[in-house]
């Protein structure tokens, strides 16, 4: 007998009756709260999407995933679903004790029968998954500025899905897109995955991959979490709901996809690969440069740009699904249409629009033209991103005690306001220890959260269109680009750097915490006895030795021109 074409695939969960008793049970357990990313992983682990996988990887799968992308028992699995834990949690967690998981509301989603509990090597899992260990990875960076040093293994029994108040009719488990198929008989189905709006060139691609493959076409975009900067899940939505209808009637549905993105190219697509098999479908889109990262710290690509095709290619027979070519389609305009670049006419003109080139476009508010997107989505991407001289922004000042941080961000703080058109904010150093963080003394712990809640606050400000001046010390490069990441999602960052040498702080001395610092009566300062990491790559460095503040606060202001967050 032929198999049935998208039977279902087994899921982790346990039946209604047997969740309502857990749930109470599980109220008992030592409970560990989820993070954004162990809920994306946990929803795919429990809904079957990460299958064969029945839990978080023990230390023997994860040993196996990160040297050859094997588990223990020999099948392929390139990405390590692992779970990362405090130092303090994991010191209260004994290897066979269950712990209930949590989402951030509290609520149970699974238990987790702990078998293995380790400390990881970070560098290992950094060279062997993701190519390098360098922070310039987003993937690396998470592991070493965010993830826990401890991970946790063993078998979930799930209890509930994470709940999801937006779109939810658009989101479907692998089970719920195997039914969809087989009502509508569809056998082939080519999957394109995405975490960018469509235009046109993406439409006529994909539509012409599924023409290839005799296949209806799948769009399964991610809405977990993509890379620090992309546009927002929301707007992307709309964009996608309206690029639906392009397509010829019952030929193409959409789905969303609640993964956490790894950004690993070769790696990620096999990952990528595995996922869409367990979802139901035959065909999988991989391009140029699939999930890739950006460029390494030496400014050179972390993957070559078919590296994730051919590691496809090698594992496609185990993976169970067909890689599809990713043709990249140029606007012929002799002929007003979309072409594959290798089969366009000698001679025929071609224009294309880059990424970054699109960005400046919506950034500037300059014409973004037919041919290459439609109205609907360019109307949707400048209601979320308008000009940027009418979007919020934050201007970070960083430096030594006593370097003329807040002194700048006075002067800038009024010239901003005489500018007028959007509200301002100073949080300046003493401000920001005197209102939200009376608190915390100068440990690095202490000063790693004055910062992020600095960060928070003038994130929200950012958000909702206002300028945010923070002028803090915020020694460390790691807590600073944390900021930058969560500002950026929102608006622009612009790091000043504040630098004005030790020497000539301690001889100015205007607090005279200086000659308290040497003398040891206060400890841990910047400077003295604690460490200052000054930026690489701040958008400006000013210097106030031989300056005067209104000279140095209209270097910022002529930087803000320039990038185009004031208008000239
Ligand atoms: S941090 O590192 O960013 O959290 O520091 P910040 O919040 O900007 O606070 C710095 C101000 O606190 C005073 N102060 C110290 N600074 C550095 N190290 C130690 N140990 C310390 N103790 C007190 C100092 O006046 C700083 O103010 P500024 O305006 O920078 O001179």
């Amino acid at each position: 007998m032929q198999p049935q074409p998208h039977a279902p695939i087994p899921e982790l969960y346990v039946s209604n009756d047997s969740a309502a008793k857990l749930r109470v049970e599980a109220g008992d357990l030592p409970s560990w709260d989820l993070t954004p990313r162990q809920v994306c992983d946990l929803e795919l682990l429990m809904n079957g999407g990460f299958n064969p996988l029945k839990g978080f990887l023990t230390e023997e799968d994860y040993d196996g995933v990160v040297e050859n992308m094997r588990l223990a028992d020999g099948s392929l699995w390139p990405m390590p679903i692992t779970l990362d834990i405090s130092e303090k949690f994991a010191g209260t967690i004994e290897e066979g004790q269950d712990i209930a998981l949590r989402d951030a509301e509290g609520v149970i989603l699974a238990i987790l029968s702990v078998t293995d509990k380790w400390t990881p090597n970070k560098s290992r899992e950094a060279e062997k998954v993701f190519g390098a260990d360098d922070s310039a990875h987003p993937a690396v960076n998470y592991l070493h500025n965010h993830a826990g040093p401890v991970y946790l293994g063993g078998p979930i029994t799930g209890i509930q899905q994470p709940v999801h108040y937006d779109y939810r009719g658009r989101r479907d488990t692998p089970n719920e897109l195997r039914a969809y198929f087989r009502k509508m008989g569809w056998r082939r189905i080519v999957a394109f995955q995405t975490r960018n709006p469509l235009h046109r060139a993406h439409q006529e691609l994909t539509f012409r991959a599924a023409k290839e493959a005799q296949a209806n076409l799948l769009i399964h975009p991610i809405v977990g979490l993509t890379k620090p900067g992309d546009i927002d899940h929301f707007t992307r939505v709309r964009c996608y709901e309206a690029v639906l209808d392009k397509y010829p009637q019952a030929t193409t549905a959409l789905s969303l996809l609640n993964l956490a993105m790894r950004m690993a190219g070769p790696r990620e697509a096999v990952w990528h690969g595995l996922i869409r098999k367990n979802h139901g479908c035959t065909h999988f889109i991989v391009g140029r440069d699939h999930a890739g990262p950006g460029k390494n710290s030496a400014g050179e690509d972390f993957y070559g740009p078919y590296d994730a095709q051919d590691l496809f290619q090698q594992h496609q027979e185990e993976i169970g699904i067909e890689m599809v070519d990713f043709k990249h389609m140029v606007w012929v305009e002799d002929r007003a249409e979309y072409m594959p670049v290798n089969e366009v006419p000698e001679g025929a003109s071609v224009l294309n629009i880059s990424g970054t080139e699109l960005r400046r476009r919506l950034q500037e508010g300059l014409e973004i033209p037919e041919w290459f997107s439609f109205p609907e989505v360019v109307e949707e991407l400048r209601r979320t991103k308008p000009a940027r001289s009418k979007q919020g922004f934050t201007v970070f000042l960083t430096g030594l005690s006593g370097s003329g941080k807040s002194t700048i961000a006075n002067a800038l703080l009024v010239k901003l306001m005489e500018m007028g058109g959007r509200p301002v904010t100073l949080l300046d150093g003493d401000l920001v220890r005197k209102n939200l963080s009376s608190e915390l003394g100068f440990s690095k712990e202490h000063r790693d959260l004055n910062i992020r809640r600095i960060g928070y606050v003038a994130s929200e400000i950012t958000k909702n269109g206002g300028i945010a001046i923070c002028a803090p010390i915020a020694p460390y490069t790691a807590t600073r680009r944390a900021v930058r990441e969560d500002i950026e999602a929102f608006g622009a960052f612009v790091e000043v750097h504040v630098a004005t040498s030790l020497e000539e702080c301690e001889r100015r001395d205007r607090k005279g915490l200086y000659k308290l610092a040497r003398e040891g009566k206060i400890k841990e300062f910047t400077g003295i006895s604690d460490p200052y990491e000054a930026p690489d790559h701040a958008e400006l460095v000013v210097d106030t030795e031989g300056l005067d503040v209104d000279y140095c606060a209209h270097q910022i202001l002529l930087k803000l021109e320039a990038m185009g967050l004031i208008a000239a």
